[in-house]
């Protein structure tokens, strides 16, 4: 299923005088729009290869139907989000999820809907059938070198994978740890890590990053083995100079200061990106944006400081990606909605009037300090980020085109009600 430009174009001049009304507002408000727009046009969100699908839980799994069989329709599926807005031109694969078979028709298929590869993921925290060793007590971290030495030959596999297609970073989450206590010499698992992880990073391309992505809990419910920021950033410090950290959002305990962590991380230069997604409670993979609008804002606002401070390119210099699972909106409409939520917190993040912030904070005039970011964060700046999607080609509406079109009506016309996709 495809998009033509004339659907496009035929959407937007129907749009154009609500968006040219709404523009012309925004605009007289917000100083600065053109340079915002110029970065909102650059900045690119990679789509996750295994949110396309339902996910459900392990309560249970509700199917929208039309679901991609195969990677062929992942990259169609996401060709599609990124021709309605012009911002998730790339993708990021998990392995064995996603092994691409002929990498010299799945590169023509990224250059034909203008997809690049991000970030490769390994997964060392399920059994694949006829694997030798069993993951259950660890991979990585696993007391039996036999079975860390299959975890770290797999990541190495997964580099290779990365190298045939044009990525540059291989993302290693691990489930690994223990649910009571007494079950692990943390000490050693943590050593047994370091040591595997030391042979994953020899195998790594000069130009490459690993990131270390941590996680509070689940599924081990006692400890993991990379389960903070700080642990994460001593496997980086020990790793070496190719090693980062990777902040998913939903990776933190309850009422952790996020934005804090992100201004850490990127003073010490050990921030590789981040897997974006909402949460209330645990790792609940919500819609990026829906649940704690202004923390997003605020994660921005910490991006947008520390990166100048360090002339970091903002579209280029870290790993912008999303992952999020799908248990009752269409995965399609839900990417759309985390992708529009990411360009407006960082929008807003452009906006904040970094030399009054600082006189403020200089003087400690903590209400001026609110006023200025809270009246950022009030600012609405949808039709400036319209107007970016507009100007890089896109549909001012991308939902409401996607509906229109009846895409997903056709999507399951194509491929069937009862197709699952792999991935969460
Ligand atoms: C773990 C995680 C990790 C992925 C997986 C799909 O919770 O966030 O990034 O490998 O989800
Ligand atoms: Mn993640």
């Amino acid at each position: 299923m495809q998009i033509e430009n004339y659907q496009i174009e035929e959407h937007n001049s129907q749009l154009q005088a609500d968006h040219r009304r709404r523009f012309d507002f925004a605009a007289s408000e917000v100083p600065g729009a053109e340079q915002i727009i110029e970065k909102l046009v650059k900045f690119q969100v990679a789509i996750p290869s295994w949110a396309l699908g339902t996910g459900g839980t392990r309560f249970g799994r509700f199917s929208g139907g039309g679901e991609p069989r195969n990677l062929e329709e992942k990259m169609e599926d996401i060709g599609l989000l990124h021709k309605l807005n012009r911002s998730s031109g790339a993708i990021s694969l998990h392995i064995p999820w996603d092994i691409p078979g002929n990498i010299a028709s799945i590169k023509a298929l990224a250059a034909q809907y203008e997809l690049k590869f991000d970030a490769v993921n390994s997964n060392t925290f399920q059994d694949q059938p006829n694997q030798a060793h069993s993951y259950k007590f660890g991979s990585l971290q696993n007391v039996d070198k036999a079975i860390r030495k299959q975890a770290i030959e797999h990541n190495i596999e997964v580099i290779k994978h990365g190298i045939d297609l044009g990525s540059d970073a291989l993302t290693v989450w691990l489930a690994d740890g223990s649910t009571f206590p007494g079950q692990l010499n943390m000490r050693k698992a943590f050593q047994n890590t370091l040591e595997s992880l030391q042979e994953i990073y020899e195998a790594l391309p000069d130009h490459w990053k690993v990131f270390v992505e941590y996680k509070a809990y689940e599924p081990n419910f006692y400890s993991t083995t990379v389960g903070d920021w700080g642990q994460s950033l001593l496997f980086a410090n020990k790793l070496g100079p190719k090693a980062y950290t990777l902040v998913d959002l939903g990776h933190h305990l309850p009422n952790a200061n996020i934005e804090q962590i992100v201004a850490l991380l990127l003073m010490e230069g050990k921030l590789g990106g981040f897997h974006f997604n909402d949460s209330k409670y645990g790792d609940d993979d919500l819609t990026t944006g829906s649940i704690k609008p202004y923390q997003l804002f605020l994660i921005f606002n910490e991006l947008v400081e520390g990166m100048d401070a360090r002339g970091m390119d903002h579209a280029t210099g870290l790993g912008w990606m999303i992952d999020a699972s799908h248990n009752v909106k269409d995965p399609l409409e839900d990417l759309l909605q985390s992708v529009e939520a990411i360009m407006l917190a960082y929008a807003q993040a452009l906006l904040v009037d970094r030399k009054a912030l600082a006189e403020a904070q200089a003087e400690s005039d903590v209400v001026r300090c609110q006023e200025i970011l809270q009246g950022t964060f009030r600012t609405d700046l949808r039709a400036i980020v319209a107007e970016a999607r507009l100007r890089a080609g896109g549909a001012a509406n991308p939902i409401k085109l996607y509906r229109d079109l009846k895409v997903r009506e056709k999507l399951i016309s194509g491929r069937g009600l009862k197709t699952v996709a792999t991935g969460l």
